[in-house]
């Protein structure tokens, strides 16, 4: 992990009672399905939680996330996004509201709920009316100078995780590059460097979505 978050002044803390809704975006194929199902084997004991994804025309995420079996069935939508995805979680957001609301009126409390993005160029952020907060993942394969050029993904998602490192040296990525670019693009922001083939229970980055839980219900606490 590259900084510390307790102070991100954007960070947002869900209403009392709800489920802390966490965005999962970055483009297609950085392992934004494989960072979801690893959340979900991480925190599943500790915490009740539900899946949305998001396919343009398939529901093929939620179908790997139920034969996985990373949580029940009846814990994961698919959203059909049938436009472009990034509209979906920033503009239009209803059908992902629907999507959330159901889960939670049909299994009362939940803590957490993630919402997977159908894989987006790297300017689309989740609107905060559906994710309190928003991880954004990117292919460390995927050219290191990825990070450097920013873009609203890779700068203002609460966590950027540069995943894959396994696959970088085979790409001639850098990967301490990518990190020290992406801290000076992000304001000290965190900076999670993963491999979900070698580590497939993403530890660094379950253990910051622990404490986003805490702070969340610490907050929900303190509220009058
Ligand atoms: N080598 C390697 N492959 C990965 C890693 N993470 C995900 N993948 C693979 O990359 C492909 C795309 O991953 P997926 O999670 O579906 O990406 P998404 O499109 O962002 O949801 C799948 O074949 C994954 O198994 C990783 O850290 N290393
Ligand atoms: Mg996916």
């Amino acid at each position: 992990m590259g900084a510390h978050h307790d102070h991100d002044p954007h960070e947002a803390a869900p209403p009392a009672g709800r489920a802390l809704r966490l965005g999962i975006g970055g483009p297609v194929g950085s392992g934004k399905t494989a960072l979801t199902a690893a959340l979900c084997r991480a925190l599943r004991d500790e915490y009740a939680l539900a899946v949305v994804t998001n396919d343009i025309y398939t529901t093929e995420d939620a179908d790997f996330l139920r034969r996985a079996a990373v949580l029940p069935d009846d814990r994961i939508t698919a959203v059909r996004t049938g436009c472009c995805p990034h509209t979906a979680i920033r503009d239009d957001i209803s059908a992902n509201l629907d999507a959330v609301e159901d889960l939670q009126a049909r299994h009362g409390r939940l803590d957490l709920v993630l919402v997977e993005s159908g894989g987006d160029n790297l300017t689309a952020l989740f609107s905060r009316g559906l994710a309190d907060l928003q991880i954004f993942v990117l292919d460390a394969a995927g050219g290191d100078d990825v990070p450097r050029k920013g873009g609203p993904g890779v700068a203002q998602a609460d966590l950027l995780v540069i995943n894959k490192t396994d696959l970088a040296p085979l790409a001639g990525s850098d990967v301490a590059r990518m990190e020290r670019d992406a801290l000076r693009v992000r304001g000290g922001k965190p900076v999670a460097l993963t491999s979900l083939r070698e580590r497939p229970d993403a530890p660094e980055v379950a253990a910051w979505v622990r404490g986003a839980l805490r702070r969340a219900r610490g907050a929900a606490a303190a509220a009058p």
